[in-house]
C-alpha cells in the first residue's frame, strides 16, 4: 500500500532534476573553498536572503548552533521562545557545547514573543548576571502551527535588538514558506536579522543541507565554528547541486502545499472526534487535537498508519500533519476519507 506521508516535509525525496544535478555537479574540496557548486549555492543563498555571505551546513540544527556559537561567548545568554525548535528539539546544544545560557519567554500562539516581555528579559550590566547577547526568533514557527512572523514584527524585534546592543538570529528553517504565505520576499523578512539559517531539506525537497547567512565577517567566523563541529564537508557540491535546484525550482510551488494544508484542516474541522482551527493554518503545518475520549494521539497515529496515512504524535492528544510536494490534493482527499473511517470506528 502506498502511504500518504504527512509526518514531515523532511521526508520528501529529491526530484529528478535534483538527481541529475547531483550526478553532474562539478566539485572540489569545500574545506579549501574550492567546490564551485557549493560556492554557487552559497552565493545564491546570500542573494535570496539579502545577506553578504552564506555557509552550507549539514542540518538546520547545525546552522542554529553555529549561529549561536558565532554570536555568543561562554556565559552569554540567548533569549528565545519556550516553544522554539532550538530550545525544544536541539538537545540544548548551545549550552552543552558552547556554555551559552538559554533564557526562555513564552511564545504566543502566533509564534511571536511579546515585545515588552522581550525587553524585560534583557539583563542589565550587573556582576550577578550573564550577559544577554542574542535574540532568537523562528519563522515560520513549527510548534505554533507553522505561523509566519510578519515583516512588521521582525522589524520591531530587530529595532529592539539594535537599541540594546544585541544580535538577532532567525531560525528560518521554513522562511520560504513564511514569505510565500505573507506575499513578501525573504530579503524583507531577513533584513532586520544579523543572521538567518534556512533549510533546503524541508519544503524545498533537497535531500540534505541548510544554509546560514549573514555578514562577511560573521560567516568567516561561522566557517571556523562549522569546522570544529565536524561540519566541514569535502566534495559537498553533490549536496549543493540539489540545493541550487531547491532554490531555483521549488520555491514558487510552496503555495500549493499551503492550499493542501488548508484543505486538510477544512476537512478535519467538519469531523467529530478531532478539533482543528483551519483559520490558524497559514503554511504547510496542521496540528489537530483528538477529542474522542477512547483514543489518544498514539492510538490515532497507529490506526491512521494502518489506513495508509503517516502522521506524527506531537503530544498526548496532539497530532501534526505537514504537506509537501509529494502530497497532492487528491491524496489530501484520500487522507480525509481515511480520517473519516478511522474516527467513525470503521477502520
Ligand atoms: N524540524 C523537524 C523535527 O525536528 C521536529 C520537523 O520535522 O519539523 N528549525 C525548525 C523550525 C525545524 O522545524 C527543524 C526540524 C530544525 C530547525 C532542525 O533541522 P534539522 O532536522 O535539519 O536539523
Amino acid at each position: 500500500m502506498q502511504v500518504i506521508e504527512l509526518r514531515s516535509d523532511t521526508l520528501t525525496r529529491p526530484t529528478p532534476a535534483m538527481r541529475r544535478a547531483m550526478a553532474e555537479a562539478p566539485v572540489g574540496d569545500d574545506v579549501f573553498g574550492e567546490d564551485p557548486t557549493v560556492n554557487r549555492l552559497e552565493a545564491l543563498a546570500a542573494a535570496c536572503t539579502g545577506k553578504a555571505a552564506a555557509l552550507l551546513v549539514p542540518s538546520g540544527t547545525m546552522g542554529n548552533l553555529v549561529a549561536q556559537l558565532t554570536h555568543c561567548g561562554r556565559g552569554c545568554e540567548t533569549i528565545l521562545g519556550d516553544q522554539s525548535h532550538v530550545f525544544y528539539y536541539e538537545q540544548g546544544g548551545a549550552a552543552a557545547l558552547g556554555g551559552i545560557h538559554p533564557r526562555t519567554i513564552p511564545n504566543r500562539p502566533d509564534g511571536t514573543l511579546d515585545l515588552e516581555a522581550l525587553a524585560a528579559a534583557i539583563r542589565p550590566d550587573d556582576v550577578h548576571f550573564p550577559r544577554t547577547r542574542l535574540i532568537l526568533l523562528e519563522n515560520t514557527h513549527n510548534r505554533c502551527g507553522g505561523a509566519p512572523l510578519t515583516p512588521v514584527y521582525m522589524e520591531a524585534v530587530g529595532r529592539l535588538a539594535k537599541e540594546r546592543g544585541l544580535k538577532l538570529h532567525v531560525d528560518g528553517a521554513r522562511i520560504f514558506n513564511a514569505a510565500a504565505a505573507l506575499g513578501v520576499s525573504v530579503q524583507v523578512l531577513a533584513a532586520p536579522a544579523d543572521s538567518i539559517s534556512f533549510c533546503l531539506s524541508k519544503g524545498l525537497a533537497a535531500p540534505v543541507g541548510s544554509v546560514l547567512c549573514g555578514s562577511r565577517e560573521f560567516i568567516a567566523e561561522a566557517r571556523r565554528n562549522r569546522k570544529v563541529l565536524g561540519g566541514g564537508m569535502r566534495q559537498a557540491g553533490v549536496i549543493a547541486a540539489a540545493g541550487i535546484v531547491a532554490l531555483t525550482e521549488m520555491v514558487d510551488r510552496l503555495v500549493e502545499d499551503h492550499a493542501n494544508a488548508r484543505r486538510l484542516a477544512d476537512g478535519l474541522a467538519k469531523m467529530a472526534g478531532v478539533t482543528v482551527d483551519p483559520t490558524g493554518v497559514r503554511t504547510n503545518i496542521v496540528y489537530l487535537d483528538v477529542t474522542r475520549p477512547d483514543m489518544d494521539a498514539a492510538a490515532l497515529v497507529r490506526r491512521m498508519k494502518k489506513a495508509g496515512v503517516a502522521l506524527l504524535a506531537a503530544g498526548p492528544r496532539r497530532l501534526r500533519a505537514v504537506t509537501h510536494y509529494q502530497v497532492s490534493a487528491e491524496e489530501i482527499d484520500a487522507a480525509l476519507s481515511a480520517f473519516q473511517r478511522v474516527l467513525a470506528g470503521d477502520a
